[in-house]
């Protein structure tokens, strides 16, 4: 095939589209509004190619409802929780993603929030802009020291890695909990302490960040019975997938001084936040933005790029998602 039929549903930097117009029959989303169902369905049937985000709810039914051209849905990120993989599979759909280029942005992302929900960045930036700062004290703006601390992470891929090494740097005991364990060099060389058992891990950390991909096993591990494991004084950083965190069991722990506070970057039902969360002045929020950075968009297009170009030379993409492993 020499210029498949690709449809882009976001408007992604224009490196990437560019190159994407020069290779292929290309129909990109110039106003970048998200294609609703009717557009998506409607994409489906014509193009070979379907480029997504994560903005996109490729279920099942689209995917049934195919046109019999599409072979490839190559997704712009990592994240593939957004497609009925098992359909597509039923489909022989071919399945990729765009995994490692979006690694350190998310892990300096989640440091970020690391450092600052304890420290309490948002509420003192959020003093000064209000006017209402009297002038220093020494009781003001008391946060929590982060060095000592130990930082329990849950899914210990790479992006939980990088994180485990930034966290290091800043005298954070690493504690990990993955379905694997990791080799013994790599784990000595994190300074890491694997828990088979999550419940386990939650009883002696002091801060606690998800790194696991939202799947079958992971959707809603961290609950209300979960929840009540973590000792008064803990941080929840969230910079994964909202579907990870029983929303409301959080805010209710919050709310009643169960946990510390929370920095979270992605939710239950994007863009929609929970009031009751907007109303915590101990949870830091931002908008799903731990990739956000143009170098990540662009190299993420590439390996789009890579992956559309190596299907339609007729060999594997080299980012193939298998059932299972996302
Ligand atoms: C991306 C993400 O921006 O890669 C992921 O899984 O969650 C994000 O950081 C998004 O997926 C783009 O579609």
């Amino acid at each position: 095939m020499t210029r498949p039929r690709v449809i882009v549903t976001r408007e992604l930097p224009d490196p990437v589209m560019d190159r994407m117009e020069a290779l292929f029959d290309t129909k990109l989303n110039r106003d970048d509004a998200p294609m609703d169902r009717a557009a998506l369905a409607a994409a489906m049937a014509e193009a070979d190619v379907l480029v997504p985000a994560v903005t996109d709810d490729i279920d099942g039914a689209l995917i049934a409802g195919a046109g019999d051209r599409l072979k490839l849905i190559a997704n712009f990120g990592a994240g593939v929780n957004h497609i009925d993989l098992a359909a597509a599979r039923a489909r022989r759909i071919v399945v990729t993603n765009t995994p490692g280029v979006l690694t350190e942005d998310t892990a300096d992302l989640t440091l970020a929030l690391i450092l600052a929900v304890p420290r309490r960045l948002a509420e003192g930036e959020k003093l000064v802009r209000s006017g209402g700062w009297t002038g220093w004290s020494p009781g003001g703006m008391l946060g929590h020291r982060i060095g000592g601390k130990a930082l329990g992470i849950v899914g210990m891929g790479r992006i939980g890695q990088a994180v485990a090494r930034r966290a290091a740097a800043f005298g954070l005991a690493i504690h990990y909990h993955n379905r694997h364990r990791l080799p013994a060099p790599l784990e000595a060389e994190l300074g890491a302490r694997w828990h088979p058992d999550l419940d386990a891990m939650l009883g002696v950390i002091d801060i606690l960040t998800l790194h696991t991909p939202r799947n079958a096993d992971s959707e809603g591990m961290i609950d209300a019975r979960r929840i009540a494991l973590l000792r008064p004084h803990v941080y929840l950083i969230n910079a994964s997938r909202g579907g990870i965190v029983d929303e409301d069991a959080l805010t209710a722990a919050l709310e009643a001084g169960r946990l510390a506070g929370a920095g979270l970057d992605v939710w239950r039902h994007e863009p929609a936040i929970d009031p009751r969360l907007l109303a915590l002045p101990n949870v830091m929020m931002t908008p799903h933005m731990g990739s956000a950075t143009m170098e990540g968009r662009i190299a993420s297009g590439e390996r789009v790029i890579a992956n559309i170009r190596a299907w339609a030379d007729g060999l594997r993409p080299p980012d193939q998602v298998l059932e299972g492993w996302a």
